[in-house]
């Protein structure tokens, strides 16, 4: 649906949407995710910095609650502020587009995790794994997802120190390489918690990202950064510093995972075996543990790989989308990729929008009418509105009553 059909389409409904009467009583499940990352950003590899940069890029999305710095190399807290002052440089700009946290605040919950790898142990608890108890047991209905790019060091003395937090945690990790560096963090996981934890191990399917699908013309590894990347901002200067200016991000899944619904309309976050922006996994004989569809040694495992990549022009067209905001405050300049999928607002989901005869999005007072705005509210609500006292999603189904 272009922008012009949209908007028409917009026309015909009448939508009274302000913040004062929304994050209050947010239906469930509207609510931004709570996010816990456990990475070795600052270690080995400059990957973790590239998928940082675009965590950072989407940091509106998310209640980032800490950023840990973990194994297995030498990683350091120190690392990870480093980048936040480099968001910080384009934070002016973000913060017109959307909600983003203060650079502050991202610094405040940057801790440091172990800096040896090794199974868990009495008296082997650090500032990252401490604080990642804390924030489990947060008294808040959300659960904690847990996202690790390093080794599982951290998560796994957490959960030694503290098992009860295996109900309020969600565990999406990117394995391989990681597990290799610290296999007893990993092995005391699965063989003393598997059957309590929620946990997505991707040690093949992360390499969607700059393995298999379309790799031609901008969504090319070195392209998409010199073109869509690099020109922007100071996140995208330091982007294309990385990797000798080459796409990797084999971290990245574990946070597309948890935008594919909001952003992609793809997948389900409670259902790891659904498409998703994140990769596709099987479950296997526990009862919430999910791998990739086929092993990291199969002698073909494009499979699992292209369950990301398939995916790509999506994330890579919204992502290049958003490194502009790096450096502007224009409304236009966010183009026709502002569409809603066709299914939205058609009759047999909203019952009487025929009725409605006036238009009226508000929003902070002032009538929204410009893509950047509707951007704004399609990501961070899904385009919901109220209507005759019912909520309804950007899909016009009906999540609760007012
Ligand atoms: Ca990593």
């Amino acid at each position: 649906m272009d922008r012009f059909l949209f908007l028409l389409v917009l026309c015909v409904f009448t939508i009274n949407f302000s913040l004062a009467e929304l994050p209050e009583d947010r239906p469930q499940g509207m609510e931004k995710p709570r996010v816990f990352i456990s990475t070795d950003l600052g270690g080995d590899d400059e990957d973790d910095m590239q998928t940082m940069v675009r965590y950072l890029i989407y940091a509106d999305m998310f209640e980032t609650e800490a950023i840990v710095a973990s194994p297995p190399k030498a990683g350091r807290k120190e690392d990870i502020v480093r980048i936040i002052n480099i968001y910080e440089k384009d934070y002016n700009y973000l913060k017109t587009w959307s909600w983003y946290p203060t650079p502050e605040s991202l610094r405040n919950v940057t801790k440091q995790g172990a800096s040896g790898t090794g199974a868990p142990g009495a008296g082997k608890n650090t500032e990252g794994s401490d604080y990642l108890i804390t924030r489990a047991q947060v008294d808040d209905p959300r659960p904690l997802w847990v996202i690790t790019w390093g080794s599982l060091t951290d998560v796994a003395q957490a959960i030694y120190d503290e098992p009860t937090i295996k109900s309020k945690i969600r565990l999406y990790s990117i394995g391989s390489w990681n597990t290799r560096m610290d296999q007893a963090a990993r092995d005391y996981i699965a063989s003393e918690h598997k059957d309590e934890l929620w946990w997505i191990e991707n040690d093949v399917t992360f390499r969607g990202m700059y393995q298999t699908g379309d790799l031609s013309g901008n969504y090319s590894n070195t392209t998409f950064v010199n073109k869509l990347v690099a020109p922007y901002g100071n996140l995208g200067a330091f982007y294309k510093s990385l990797k000798a200016g080459v796409l990797k991000e084999g971290d990245s899944p574990s946070m597309l995972y948890i935008l594919s619904p909001l952003l992609g309309f793809a997948g389900d976050v409670d259902d790891p075996t659904a498409e998703s922006w994140g990769g596709q996994f099987r479950l296997t004989d526990a009862t919430n543990h999910y791998q990739d569809l086929t092993t990291e040694n199969a002698s073909d495992n494009s499979k699992s790989k292209q369950t990301v990549s398939k995916w790509r022009k999506e994330f890579a067209d919204h992502f290049a989308n958003r490194m502009k905001w790096t450096e502007t405050t224009n409304p236009d300049a966010l183009p026709d990729t502002t569409t809603v999928p066709d299914t939205c607002y058609t009759s047999d989901q909203l019952d009487s929008y025929d009725t409605c005869d006036v238009i009226s999005v508000h929003y902070k007072g002032q009538n929204i009418n410009n893509n950047r705005d509707l951007q704004f509210f399609r990501e961070h609500f899904g385009f919901m509105f109220s209507k005759d006292g019912k909520f309804y999603d950007f899909k016009g189904r009906k999540t609760s009553e007012e």
